[in-house]
Order: C-alpha cells, then sequence, then structure tokens
C-alpha cells in the first residue's frame, strides 16, 4: 500500500485538516508530520500549546498510520527519511510566504522523477475554518502568550532580530514582512517601541518628555494589530517609585522587556554622546532601581534589561564591565551595552571580555552607529538581541519630505504617483475581524 505525507503546523485541528486527511486516504496510509517549534516560529507560526500537546492532538485523528517529527520548514529531510509516494496539502500555499515551502515541494518531486507525487487539495474556506484560523493566529496576540515569547526566542534563535515600531501600521510592517532568503524564510523576531521613534512620531525631542500614558498608548495601538513580542525603551525608568508601576503595567500589556538605561535627571539621546550634558547613575543607585523592579514583578516571563552607558559617555570598557557585572548581580535578566562610534570594535571587546565569565546572561546591542556589522558576526561574538532601533522612521521621514516638496514643485499629484502605494493596496493592507 502507498503513503500518504501531510504536515500540519496548527494548534487546533479543523475541518479544512480533516478534510485533507479523508482525501489523503484515498492514497494510501497517512503519514502526519508536526512541525518542531523551531520550524514553526520560522514563519511566525509561535505555538501556543506545547510541541507535546501538537503531537498528541495528532493522536485523535482517526485512522492514522503514524505521526513523525518534521524538523525542518522545508520537506528534504522528511521525504528522505520516510520516502512517501505522495506528499498532500491545502491549496492556500499557492499565494503568499508559504509559496516558498510549495516551491522546495516542487523541485523535490521534479527531483525524484516521479517517486514521489504532489497532491493538492482546494483549502475548505467555509466560515467555521477561517474563524477557527483566525483565532488560532489572533490568540498569540494574547498577554499571556506574547510576553513569554522573548525568552523562548532567546533559547531557540542564534539571534533574536527585533525592529523599530512606533504605530499600529509599522507594527502591521514588522508583523507581515517575510522574506525568502537563499531559500530559507526571514523575518523580524520582535518589535522595540524606541522612546526617540516614539517621541518623533509625536513630534517632540527624545527626553523622557512623551510621558508613560502616552507610551503605553503606542504599545497598545501596536499590540491591537500584532503578535509578536515587544521589547520596551523604558528611557532611564525614572524615579525608583514610579519605575515599579511601569513594570506592572508593561506586564499586564503583555510586553516582554523593557530596557533601561543608567543614565539619571534630564536623559538626551545617547546618540549625542557627551555632546550634550547627560549624567550617568550611580552603580549603586541604578542596582536599586533593578532589584526593587525585580521585587515587584509577577510574571516569571518579563525582562529587565540593564543598559549601560559607559561607552556613549566615554567613561571607558572597565567602567562597562564593572557596571556589567553588578547590574546581573542585582537581577538584571540582560545588559544592552551601547556605543556610538561607526566601527564594532568597542561593542565586540565589551562582549568578549563579559562572555569569559558570563556565558548566559543574555546581551543585546542596538547598531545604528556601527552598522557595517551583521547579525551573523553578532551572534558569533556572544549577541543575542539585535534591535534596529530607529530605521522605520528614518526611511518614512524623507520618503514623505520628498513627496510634499514635489507636490508643491508641480502644483499637482501626478508626479509623486509611481513613489505612492496604490490606495487598493493600502485599503486591503488591514485585515477586518
Ligand atoms: C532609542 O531608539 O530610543 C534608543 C536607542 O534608545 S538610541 O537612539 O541609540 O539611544
Ligand atoms: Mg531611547
Amino acid at each position: 500500500m502507498k503513503t500518504v505525507y501531510t504536515c500540519f503546523c496548527t494548534d487546533v485541528i479543523h475541518e479544512g485538516h480533516l478534510n485533507i486527511i479523508r482525501e489523503a486516504k484515498k492514497y494510501g496510509k497517512v503519514i502526519i508530520g508536526v512541525l518542531s517549534d523551531e520550524a514553526l516560529i520560522k514563519f511566525n507560526k509561535f505555538p501556543t500549546i506545547s510541541f507535546n500537546e501538537r503531537f498528541d492532538l495528532m493522536k485523535t485523528i482517526e485512522g492514522i498510520e503514524k505521526i513523525v517529527v518534521q524538523k525542518d520548514i522545508f520537506y528534504d529531510e522528511i521525504v528522505n527519511t520516510i520516502n512517501p509516494d505522495y506528499i498532500i496539502h491545502g491549496d492556500n500555499w499557492k499565494t503568499g510566504p508559504l509559496q516558498v515551502i510549495r516551491n522546495n515541494v516542487l523541485s523535490l518531486v521534479q527531483r525524484g522523477g516521479g517517486r514521489v507525487k504532489l497532491i493538492e487539495v482546494p483549502y475548505t474556506c467555509n466560515e467555521n475554518v477561517l474563524i477557527e484560523d483566525k483565532k488560532n493566529n489572533e490568540k498569540r496576540s494574547m498577554p499571556e502568550y506574547r510576553r513569554r515569547r522573548l525568552k523562548e526566542l532567546i533559547k531557540l534563535r542564534n539571534i533574536v532580530k527585533a525592529i523599530e515600531v512606533h504605530s499600529g501600521l509599522t507594527g502591521l510592517l514588522a508583523e507581515k514582512t517575510i522574506v525568502e532568503n537563499n531559500g530559507t524564510l526571514d523575518q523580524f523576531d520582535a518589535m522595540w517601541i524606541s522612546s526617540l521613534c516614539d517621541s518623533t512620531a509625536k513630534g517632540k525631542p527624545d527626553i523622557e518628555l512623551v510621558d508613560m500614558t502616552s507610551r503605553f498608548r503606542t504599545i497598545s495601538d501596536v499590540t491591537e494589530v500584532t503578535t509578536k513580542p515587544i521589547i520596551f525603551d523604558g528611557d532611564t525608568g525614572g524615579l525608583i517609585e514610579h519605575f515599579v508601576y511601569t513594570v506592572r503595567t508593561l506586564e499586564r500589556m503583555g510586553v516582554s522587556a523593557v530596557i533601561i538605561e543608567d543614565k539619571i535627571g534630564l536623559k538626551k539621546n545617547s546618540l549625542f554622546g557627551n555632546e550634550v550634558k547627560q549624567t550617568q547613575d550611580s552603580i549603586e543607585h541604578f542596582c536599586e532601581k533593578i532589584s526593587t523592579a525585580k521585587k515587584i514583578q509577577l510574571t516569571e516571563d518579563f525582562m529587565i534589561i540593564a543598559r549601560i552607558e559607559s561607552l556613549i559617555l566615554e567613561q571607558g570598557m572597565l567602567d562597562a564591565i564593572k557596571r556589567a557585572k553588578a547590574y546581573v548581580n542585582a537581577g538584571a535578566d540582560g545588559i544592552m551595552i551601547h556605543s556610538r562610534k561607526k566601527s564594532p570594535d568597542e561593542i565586540l571587546e565589551f562582549c568578549r571580555i563579559f562572555r569569559t565569565e558570563n556565558k548566559t546572561t543574555p546581551l543585546v546591542v542596538v547598531p545604528s552607529s556601527f552598522n557595517t556589522i551583521t547579525n551573523e558576526e553578532l551572534a558569533q561574538a556572544g549577541v543575542n538581541i539585535v534591535i534596529y532601533a530607529n530605521q522605520l522612521t528614518r526611511a518614512a521621514f524623507p520618503a514623505m519630505e520628498s513627496v510634499l516638496k514635489d507636490i508643491l514643485k508641480y502644483h499637482r499629484a501626478k508626479e509623486v504617483d509611481e513613489r505612492l502605494m496604490p490606495i487598493k493596496d493600502i485599503i486591503t493592507l488591514i485585515d477586518e475581524l
């Protein structure tokens, strides 16, 4: 008897899946593949239940020959291992990011010279299935799922990539942008709510002027339309007595981490360095801020990450290392080391020294100035999270400015139209509930 292979990446079984199984049985014995967690998150299908629970879920389907683990979103390894006669899939993978996986299967079919055949069945698009699919996806946006995702990603990923967002629209872009890179799918893992860009979007300077209530409003706009984890730029954290409230609110909102910098008084943006007056906090006071907040934190998953400004304020490497050790001892869940140098050398030196003694505390960097270094090189140096802290804001601003100028120049909008997103695309960009 022939064998038919199908792979599911789902936390629920609905009519659509059962239909595929029904079709599959017509061709032979059915083997179901359950995608591993690592493979699932490659296309942002972060599971809401554990791998074992997903595996057990498949056991509830009747008449299945075997259930296996598929460790990669591409089918090469699994097809080599189980040698099926058929692969069956819903035709929903003909559009969108899943196309890359379909192409992989088509090339396997071609290379196999007819040994393995592909069966595509019309995806069950009835109302129940659509609602179930959407609910399954949107569950990931709930605070209890979203909050814990950053810690899980740090464990699963070589390096976690975060991108700046400052609105619902930029959040949507971060959520939905998936590219194919050398045959694999790639996307940002997390979002950074930058104080610089949140302030800039409101036309305000980055000096802790935009109050926390307004910053929380930005988080809320983003959480409403996304599922990826959020790292919040908490500036200095303010007074210890205030910071504890901020931590509670962030946890409640489903934010995964706050990063606070060791400055005190009127904070200015770090990229100014010593060109403006900025004061670094004492080690003792900043440690007290960290340990007090860690004590009031309610959830296991939330991370308080300490950001060291010693290199920005030219206090030297020894000071940076000394502070890193002290902040970890005070309970910090991670260390962000910042630099405004063009070269990544001082960041790499910090990582090397820090990692000789400390192998586990997550390290975070923001390569805005030292932008020649790649994610892979940073991962190699022991960095766990890379934050692209302001690129969306900086991309949008010149694009908008040039459109403004050209409409004024030509007294009409025709000349700029080619540069604009078609109206049809913009009205279909946002899904309705
Ligand atoms: C931000 O994005 O607001 C940051 C990073 O804090 S930096 O602008 O480099 O200080
Ligand atoms: Mg900031």
